[in-house]
C-alpha cells in the first residue's frame, strides 16, 4: 500500500471538539489523503463511536487510521493504526493488525529513526517546531533535524509539529513525503481550503525539487 501522504490530517478530538466530523469531511473534500483519529482522553467504546461518524464523513475518499487503539481500529475495520514510542511496540502492533493495514510510528530522534523496524509503513517525524497541540512533546527537530531523521529512516516520513502549507518546500527539501497537521486544518476557518493548500503545496514543491 503506498498512500498519498501529502496532506495527513491528525484529527485531534481535543482541538476539533464538536467540529470533528465536519472537519474530517471538509479536509477529505479538500484533498487530505489520510485521516488519523486521535482521542487521547477517551475509552475504546468512545473511539469506536466517534470513529464510525468520522468514517461516514470520509466516505471512503481517504484512508482512515486510529491512534494507539488496536481494538478500536479492528472494530472499525480501519485502514491502519498509528503508535508512538511509548505505546505498544510496532512488531506487536503489526502482529495484531495483520499485514494488510498501515502501521505508522512517531519518531522524535535520529536514533529512533535508525531503529524503525521493517513492519512500519511510515513515520511521523517531529515535532519540527514547538506546538501547543501536544503538551510535553520532545525537543523540536527543526528542518535540519528532520532531514537527519528522514535520512536515517528506512520508510517514508511525514513532518509534524507546527507545520503549515507554507512549509512544503522545506519539508520536501528535508525528504518528507507530506505534512501531518492538527491546527493547520482543525483550527482553520475553512478546513477544506486548508487541506487543499497543503496538498497542492506539497505537489508543487515536489515538482520543483
Ligand atoms: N505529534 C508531534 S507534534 C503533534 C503530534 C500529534 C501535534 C501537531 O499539532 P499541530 O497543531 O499541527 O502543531
Ligand atoms: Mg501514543
Amino acid at each position: 500500500m503506498t498512500p498519498d501522504l501529502s496532506c495527513y490530517l491528525v484529527l485531534d478530538a481535543g482541538i476539533c471538539g464538536d467540529r470533528l466530523t465536519e472537519v474530517a469531511g471538509a479536509a477529505v473534500a479538500g484533498g487530505a489523503g489520510i485521516v488519523q483519529l486521535r482521542m487521547k482522553e477517551a475509552t475504546t467504546a468512545q473511539r469506536i463511536a466517534t470513529g464510525r461518524a468520522v468514517q461516514a464523513a470520509i466516505g471512503g475518499r481517504a484512508l482512515f487510521v486510529v491512534n494507539d487503539d488496536i481494538e478500536a481500529a479492528l472494530a472499525l475495520s480501519a485502514d491502519g493504526v498509528h503508535v508512538g514510542q511509548g505505546d505498544m511496540p510496532a512488531a506487536e502492533v503489526r502482529r495484531a493488525i495483520g499485514a494488510g493495514r498501515l502501521l505508522g510510528l512517531s519518531v522524535e530522534t535520529e536514533a529512533q529513526a535508525r531503529a524503525v523496524p521493517d513492519c512500519v509503513d511510515h513515520i511521523g517525524a517531529g515535532p519540527v517546531r514547538a506546538t501547543a497541540t501536544k503538551p510535553g512533546h520532545a525537543a523540536p527537530t527543526g528542518w535540519d533535524g528532520l532531514a537527519r531523521i528522514v535520512a536515517a529512516s528506512p520508510v517514508p516520513a511525514v513532518a509534524i509539529g507546527g507545520v503549515t502549507a507554507s512549509d512544503a518546500p522545506a519539508a520536501v527539501r528535508a525528504g518528507a513525503m507530506g505534512l501531518a497537521v492538527v491546527s493547520a486544518i482543525c483550527a482553520a476557518p475553512d478546513p477544506a481550503a486548508a487541506a487543499r493548500d497543503i496538498a497542492q503545496a506539497m505537489r508543487a514543491a515536489r515538482e520543483v525539487a
